[in-house]
C-alpha cells in the first residue's frame, strides 16, 4: 500500500516515545530523552521513500532469522532481551526474521519447526513470534517476516515438495546436486496444492492476533513487511528460464493474497536480485513490477558469487569491491525506474582467512563493511532510492557447540543457519570493531 495523505492522516496522532523498556541508555541518542513522533508508526512507502513517522525511513538492520526460536524458549527469553538491548543500542533497529519453517528430514535443517504439516503448526513457535514481536515493541524496532525459503535449512520449498509427492525431501547436502535441487524447490510455484498450504499458513500467521501483546498482527505497527520467502529463484541459473512465468504468477498471486488479508503492512520478495532471478536485471524489474510488492529486495554475496576469496583476500578484494558496487548501482538503478524504495538486505563476508572461531580476526570483514557502508551513504545522500542495509549477520550470543562447527539439534543458534558453519558470518556480540562500523553507518542512517 502506498502512503497517502489519507492514511497519513488516520494515523496521525502524536506519540510521546519515553524511553525503551530495558535499553542500555545513553548508547542510542534517539532513545535517550522524550522525543516528539508524529505520523503513522506504520512503515509506509511515498513514491521510492520509505516512510515512518511521517518523515523519510531510513534503517540499518540485520537477520536475525532465530529470534521467534528465542522468544519460544524459557532460557532464549534473557538472551533475546540481551541482544535486542545491544542491538538497539547500536542502533540496529530492523530485524529480518524467518516466521516459520517447515518440518523435514532434510540434514541441515533447523528443528523445531512451526510448520509441522500442512494445516498443523507448533503453537509455541507462534508464541514465540509473539513474544519476540512484544518485545521489539517496547523497544521500537521493526520486523520483516518471511513465510518461507529456497533454501533447505527451513525446510522450505524442498519440504512442500516432499509433502506433495510423499518422498523424502530432495537434500542437496546428501546428493551434492544443486541444479536438480533448485529445479525441484522450485517446483512449488506450480503446484495448486502447495500454494493452498502456503497461503493457510500465511493466513494463520497474518491474522493471528499477538498472545502478549493482544493486539492483531494487521493493527501492529511492529511489523514493516511480510516477505514471500527468502531468496526465491525461478529455478537453477542452468534450467529455470522456462519456470519464470510461474515464478512471477506467484509473486502476485501472494503479494495480492497478503494485501487482501492485511493492507496496512508493506509486502515484499526477499528477492537476492538479478543474481537470484536468472542472472537477468531485466526479469528481476519485471518480477517486481506490480504494486502489491511494495519495494525492492537484494542481496549481495561476494564470496558465494565468486568475487572474493578468503584466502587470497589483498588479491581478490579490489575485484569483490568493484563488482559489488556495481551491482548496487544496478539494482538502485532499477528501482529508480520502478519508482519503488529498495533495501540491501543481505551482505557478509567471512572472518580472516575463513576462521570460524569466535576470535578470529574480522579485518577483512571491517573492511569490507566500512568502504561498502560509505558508498551506500554516498547513495543516500544522491538521494537514490535507497532507504536500508540489513547486513547478515547477526550472531549475539550464540556460539558454535562443536569442533566441526556443524549445528546440531539443541544447540544454540548463531546468525549462520545449520546448513553453513557456525561462525561463518556471524557478528557476534563481542566482536568489537565490527560493532564499531556498524554503530557508525547506524549513526548515519539515522540521522538522515
Ligand atoms: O546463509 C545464507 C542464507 O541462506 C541466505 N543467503 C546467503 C547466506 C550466506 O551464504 O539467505
Amino acid at each position: 500500500m502506498r502512503a497517502t495523505v489519507l492514511s497519513l492522516m488516520v494515523f496521525g496522532c502524536i506519540v510521546w516515545l519515553t524511553s525503551c523498556a530495558s535499553v542500555q541508555h545513553g548508547a542510542d541518542s534517539s532513545s535517550d530523552s522524550k522525543v516528539a513522533v508524529t505520523g503513522s508508526p506504520f512503515v509506509s512507502v511515498d513514491g521510492s521513500r520509505l516512510m515512518r513517522h511521517g518523515k523519510p525511513y531510513y534503517f540499518v538492520g540485520t537477520n536475525f532469522w532465530y529470534g521467534a526460536y528465542l522468544g519460544s524458549a524459557g532460557e532464549g527469553l534473557e538472551r533475546l532481551g540481551a541482544e535486542l538491548d545491544q542491538l538497539k543500542a547500536l542502533g540496529i533497529n530492523n530485524l529480518r526474521i524467518l516466521a516459520a519453517a517447515e518440518q523435514t528430514g532434510l540434514t541441515m535443517a533447523v528443528q523445531p519447526a512451526l510448520h509441522l504439516a500442512p494445516g498443523e503448526y507448533n503453537e509455541d513457535l507462534l508464541v514465540g513470534l509473539d513474544v519476540l514481536l512484544a518485545e521489539m515493541a517496547k523497544r521500537d524496532m521493526v520486523a520483516v517476516l518471511y513465510f518461507n525459503n529456497f533454501w533447505q535449512w527451513s525446510g522450505g520449498m524442498s519440504q512442500y515438495m516432499a509433502w506433495l509427492t510423499g518422498e523424502p525431501p530432495f537434500d542437496p547436502d546428501t546428493t551434492g546436486d544443486w541444479n536438480g535441487f533448485m529445479q525441484n524447490s522450485a517446483k512449488f510455484y506450480r503446484s495448486e496444492e502447495a500454494q493452498q498450504w502456503y497461503q493457510d499458513l500465511i493466513q494463520v500467521i497474518v491474522t493471528r492476533t499477538n498472545s502478549v501483546t493482544g493486539k492483531p498482527y494487521v493493527d501492529d505497527p511492529t511489523i514493516m513487511s511480510w516477505q514471500l520467502a527468502n531468496e526465491p529463484r525461478p529455478g537453477s541459473d542452468q534450467d529455470g528460464r522456462p519456470f519464470y512465468p510461474h515464478y512471477k504468477a506467484w509473486i502476485e498471486k501472494t503479494a495480492r493474497f497478503i494485501k487482501s488479508l492485511d493492507s496496512n503492512h508493506l509486502v515484499s520478495s526477499g528477492s537476492e536480485g538479478s543474481m537470484g532471478t536468472l542472472r537477468d536485471l531485466g526479469l528481476y524489474k519485471d518480477a517486481h513490477a506490480i504494486a502489491e510488492i511494495d519495494y525492492l529486495t537484494f542481496h549481495m554475496w561476494p564470496k558465494n558469487w565468486g568475487w572474493f576469496d578468503v584466502k587470497r583476500p589483498d588479491e581478490t578484494y579490489p575485484l569483490a569491491m568493484a563488482n559489488s558496487k556495481a551491482y548496487v548501482l544496478q539494482h538502485l538503478q532499477v528501482a529508480e525506474e520502478l519508482d519503488k524504495p529498495i533495501v540491501l538486505e543481505e551482505f557478509g563476508i567471512e572472518r580472516d582467512g575463513g576462521d570460524y572461531r569466535l576470535g578470529a580476526g574480522t579485518r577483512q570483514r571491517d573492511r569490507f563493511f566500512a568502504e561498502i557502508f560509505g558508498f551506500l551513504e554516498t547513495q543516500v545522500k544522491l538521494e537514490s532510492p535507497l532507504m536500508g542495509t540489513n547486513f547478515w549477520t547477526w550472531g549475539g550470543l550464540g556460539r558454535a557447540k562443536s569442533d566441526d562447527f556443524i549445528w546440531r539439534t539443541g544447540d544454540p543458534f548463531t546468525g549462520d543457519p545449520p546448513q553453513e558453519p557456525q561462525g561463518l558470518n556471524s557478528v557476534f556480540s563481542q566482536d568489537r570493531s565490527t560493532l564499531k562500523v556498524l554503530k557508525s553507518h547506524a549513526d548515519f542512517m539515522r540521522n538522515r
